[in-house]
C-alpha cells in the first residue's frame, strides 16, 4: 500500500490529473527500464482516462524496451505551448530529464510539474512530490499509488510496472527485493504482468557487439590493494566492437559478483566524457557517498557520476632483482 505519508499528495496529484487535459510525461535521460514503464504505464492510465498524453525522452528509445506498451508514443521533441501538465518519472534530479536548458520553463516553479520519484537525491522539484527513497522502483510507488486511488490496472499497464519493478530490483535478487516488492509483484502478476516478456526482451536479448563489448570490460577487470573491482571501456572499443553505451548496461552488475570485493566500478570514456558507475554488494559501503564525491549520486548500492574528460591509463613498473 502507499506509505500514509504520500496519500494526500496522490490525492492531490489525481485532481489536477482530472482538470488537465494534455500531460506530458518526461522520462530520465539514458532511460532504464524503471523510467520507461513508469511513462508508458502513466501513457496508458491516461488514455484510458481519455486524456491527451505524450511521452517524451530526451535519448533514443533502447531497442530491448520495445515490447513495452505503445513504446512507438515517444518522442524526442516537444512544444510545452501543447500541454497543460508535466510528470517527471525516476527522475533523481531535474537535469536528469536532459532538458532543464532547452525547457527551463518546465523548472521554474510555475509549470504544474508532478515528481514520482525513489532516488535519495531527488530534492522535490516539482508541484507535486512523491518521493518515497523506500521504494525498490517508481514503478512501484505508481503501482501502490494507483491501488490506493482505486485506478484499474490493464495487463499492459502491469507488464509496464513490473518491467521497473523487475529490472531496478536485478530481478528480485538485489537488496532492495522485500515483502513489499514481491507483493507488489504478485499482484501485477495477477493483473496479467508478463514476466516471460521482460525476461526474454531485456535479459535474454544480447547482440553480437553487445557480447564483443562485455567481453572487453570482463577482461580488464581487475581488483586493487583497497579490494575494489575496477574496469574500464573506452571510445575506441564502441568504435572496434561496432556497439554503444546503452549495450554496457548490466556489466557492472556483472562485475559486483566478485566475492570479497569492496564495491566495483566501471569507468566509461564516451563523446568527451567519463561515466563512473558504482555497485556494492555490502551494507557498509554506500556508494552513492562516494559517487558524490565526483558531483554524482544514486543509491547506497547503485551510484554513478559523470565527469568531462576521458580515460588515462596510468602504467607503474617496478624493478624486480634475480638472485
Ligand atoms: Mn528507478
Amino acid at each position: 500500500m502507499l506509505q500514509v505519508k504520500y496519500q494526500p499528495e496522490a490525492i492531490k496529484i489525481r485532481d489536477a490529473f482530472r482538470k488537465s487535459k494534455r500531460a506530458l510525461i518526461i522520462t530520465h535521460k539514458n532511460p532504464d527500464g524503471d523510467t520507461m514503464g513508469s511513462a508508458l504505464a502513466i501513457y496508458d492510465l491516461l488514455h484510458s482516462l481519455n486524456k491527451e498524453a505524450t511521452v517524451f525522452c530526451v535519448d533514443p528509445f533502447p531497442e530491448s524496451f520495445y515490447f513495452l506498451s505503445r513504446f512507438e508514443s515517444v518522442v524526442h521533441e516537444f512544444d510545452i505551448n501543447d500541454f497543460d501538465i508535466a510528470l517527471t518519472l525516476d527522475c533523481g534530479a531535474d537535469y536528469m530529464t536532459g532538458i532543464t536548458n532547452t525547457h527551463p520553463e518546465l523548472f521554474n516553479g510555475r509549470f504544474p510539474l508532478i515528481n514520482i520519484d525513489h532516488h535519495k537525491s531527488n530534492d522535490d522539484f516539482g508541484t507535486w512530490n512523491i518521493v518515497d527513497t523506500s521504494a525498490a522502483s517508481t514503478t512501484l510507488i505508481i503501482a501502490e499509488a494507483l491501488e490506493f486511488l482505486d485506478y484499474k490496472i490493464s495487463h499492459r499497464m502491469a507488464t509496464c510496472l513490473m518491467c521497473g519493478l523487475f529490472t531496478d530490483t536485478g530481478s528480485f535478487q538485489h537488496s532492495n527485493t522485500t515483502p513489499r516488492e514481491l507483493r507488489m509483484a504478485a499482484h501485477l502478476m495477477r493483473k496479467g504482468a508478463s514476466i516471460h516478456q521482460i525476461r526474454n526482451n531485456i535479459f535474454k536479448n544480447n547482440k553480437i557487439s553487445t557480447m564483443k563489448l562485455w567481453g572487453r570490460v570482463l577482461s580488464r577487470a581487475y581488483k586493487d590493494s583497497g579490494g575494489i573491482t575496477i574496469s574500464n571501456v573506452s571510445d575506441d572499443d564502441f568504435r572496434e566492437t561496432g556497439s554503444n553505451a546503452t549495450e554496457l548496461s548490466g556489466v557492472v552488475d556483472f562485475l559486483n559478483s566478485v566475492p570479497d570485493s569492496k564495491f566495483s566500478l566501471l569507468l566509461t570514456e564516451n563523446n568527451g566524457k567519463v561515466k563512473g558507475s558504482f555497485r556494492t554488494m555490502r551494507d557498509d559501503v554506500d556508494v552513492a557517498n562516494i559517487a558524490g564525491q565526483f558531483g554524482g549520486g544514486g543509491h547506497k548500492k547503485a551510484a554513478g557520476f559523470t565527469l568531462p574528460g576521458k580515460l588515462e591509463k596510468e602504467v607503474r613498473w617496478k624493478v624486480v632483482q634475480e638472485n
